[in-house]
């Protein structure tokens, strides 16, 4: 399939034609998969951007490797660069993009099947789309715990932590291990939530993939649940995973709040969409 080859379900590859189906209420059940690119625009760099990205600029660390960061493992050997990292994506110093807020209006509108997200900066919560239809499949700060015992640990002692660039240790005493919060490193399983919810995607009617490189498995094969002749449309700076293999996957290769914008104004929501951000 390459970009030629008609469509199944749509009338073109086009976003116009993505926008006339929502219209035509056949998108009723739409799936979105996001990544650190929806919140750049934030002002939270995303890993893999080049010399924007954190993997870009986390030499200050002295890392082994630019994951190591992110690694189980080596967190229980030297978890002071997590830490440091820590304090620059703690959420509550960042507003949410436009791009959160049309996953909300998606929401509203009572469109949403389920957010899957791989983000950890709470930034879709604080848009207003509610708990229970986000699965934060790389977790959150929302909670921490020990590594070892896995006692939870306070939130208030947590943002303390943060706040000086200390490492929490566990609060019983005969424990000691290390807290992190309950975001997923490389070598962790991903939540219950995430294997519960993996095929949902196959009964949505739209797909929409915003701002992730889909290169960490397993979210990366999320797009891949959706039946063959279900659109999918990537909002992207690039092309990424197999999206564009199949005959109905139409690519936006551009900025996420540009590419949402262009989306909401050919759906004919993008005033309500504005003032629902401008209220965010
Ligand atoms: P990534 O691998 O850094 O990829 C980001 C993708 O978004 C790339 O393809 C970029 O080209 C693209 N991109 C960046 N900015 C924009 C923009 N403004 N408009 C359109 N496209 C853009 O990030 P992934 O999310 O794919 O990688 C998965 C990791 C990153 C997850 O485990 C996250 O926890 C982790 N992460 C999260 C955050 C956050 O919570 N905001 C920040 C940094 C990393």
């Amino acid at each position: 399939v390459d970009e030629n080859t008609p469509p199944e379900t749509l009338e073109s590859r086009s976003l116009e034609a993505i926008a006339k189906y929502i219209k035509d209420g056949r998108a009723k059940r739409i799936v979105v998969m996001t990544g650190a690119g929806i919140s750049t625009s934030a002002g939270i760099p995303d890993f893999r951007s080049p010399d924007t990205g954190l993997y870009a600029n986390l030499q200050r660390l002295d890392l082994p490797y630019a994951e190591a960061v992110f690694d189980i493992n080596y967190f229980r050997k030297n978890p002071l660069p997590f830490y440091t990292l820590a304090q620059e994506l703690y959420p509550g110093s960042y507003r949410p993009t436009i791009t959160h807020s049309f996953i909300t209006l998606l929401y509203q509108k009572g469109l949403l099947l389920k957010l899957f997200t791989q983000n950890i900066d709470c930034l879709e919560r604080e848009a207003g789309v509610p708990d229970d239809m986000i699965i934060e499949a790389h977790g959150s700060f929302a909670r921490q715990c020990c590594i070892d015992c896995k006692a939870s640990y306070p939130d208030d002692l947590m943002q303390k932590a943060i706040k000086e660039k200390s490492v929490p240790t566990c609060q019983k005493t005969e424990c000691n291990g290390l807290v992190k919060p309950e975001i997923v490193f490389f070598g962790e399983q991903l939540p219950n939530s995430f294997f519960r919810n993996r095929f949902l995607p196959e009964d949505a009617d739209l797909c929409i993939v915003m701002g992730t490189s889909l290169t960490v498995q397993p979210f990366a094969s999320l797009p891949q649940a959706c039946r063959d002749r279900t659109p999918r449309l990537l909002i992207n700076s690039e092309q990424v995973g197999l999206l564009g293999s199949r005959a109905d996957d139409v690519l936006l290769l551009e900025d996420c709040d540009t590419g949402v914008r262009k989306l909401a104004e050919a759906c004919g929501w993008l005033e309500e969409l504005e003032s629902l951000w401008a209220m965010t």
